[in-house]
């Protein structure tokens, strides 16, 4: 029994000498190299998904770009036609000669006052077409198509025509330029609208422009493109 002791003393002994006397565990061993090699996979998904990010990033950038270049050619497109370069045109076709508002006729008459020469003394611009009375005499008939006369007329009759035409499937206004002074003759119909601008200097003297044109819709047949000239 004391045999047994001592010889278990030594080889405890033993295997405490062979313990403390193994050398370190060299860096870079199966464990530290497998969570390395974790890591580096863990790393390798975060990349992989910000590469997907930033590719789809990319791509929103790039869809956004065509659609701002696709606006900004609808505004430039739209630009164009609402403000072209002023021009000047010349809306009296001979082949209409004047007509007088309020005449047998043409009684189809609209009238507004106001000083486009700004000499103090107000003119009246009528605007008048050959639409004839219903029987009831509360409205007007309309064929496809009139002649239609805008003028300026001076107190003393004199009559200056801005506007003599064949209009077809369409309606002339016109409206006051309080910035002006001038007026603005609108041609309108289902399809769009063009906008003439005029100015006044005294009789015979005018200068007309278009100013805007703007067709609303593009399946719009117009009847008469002389109109828009
Ligand atoms: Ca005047």
């Amino acid at each position: 029994m004391r045999r047994a002791s001592v010889a278990t003393l030594l080889a405890a002994t033993a295997a405490v000498f062979v313990a403390c006397t193994s050398p370190p565990p060299p860096p870079g061993t199966s464990m530290e190299v497998e969570e390395l090699s974790a890591q580096v996979a863990e790393l390798t998904a975060v990349n992989q998904r910000l590469e997907a990010e930033n590719r789809e990033l990319e791509a929103r950038v790039a869809e956004l770009d065509a659609k701002v270049k696709e606006l900004e050619f609808r505004n430039q497109n739209l630009a164009d036609r609402l403000s072209p370069e002023e021009r000047e045109v010349n809306l009296i076709n001979p082949r209409f000669p004047p007509a007088v508002g309020g005449e047998p006729g043409w009684e189809y008459h609209q009238v507004l006052s106001a000083d486009l020469d700004n000499d103090g003394v107000e003119e009246r611009v009528s605007v008048t077409t050959n639409a004839f009375w219903m029987e009831d005499r509360k409205e007007f008939g309309w064929d496809d198509g009139h002649p239609w006369h805008v003028y300026v007329e001076e107190p003393d009759g004199t009559r200056t025509y801005l506007f003599s035409d064949w209009v077809q499937l369409g309606k002339l206004d016109v409206i006051l330029d309080r910035e002006g002074p001038g007026v603005f003759i609108v041609y309108r119909r289902d399809g769009g609208m063009i906008i003439y601008r005029a100015t006044y200097q005294g009789p015979g003297q005018f200068r007309t422009v278009r100013s805007y044109q703007i067709p609303l819709s593009y399946s719009a047949t117009w009847a008469n493109p002389d109109m828009f000239r």
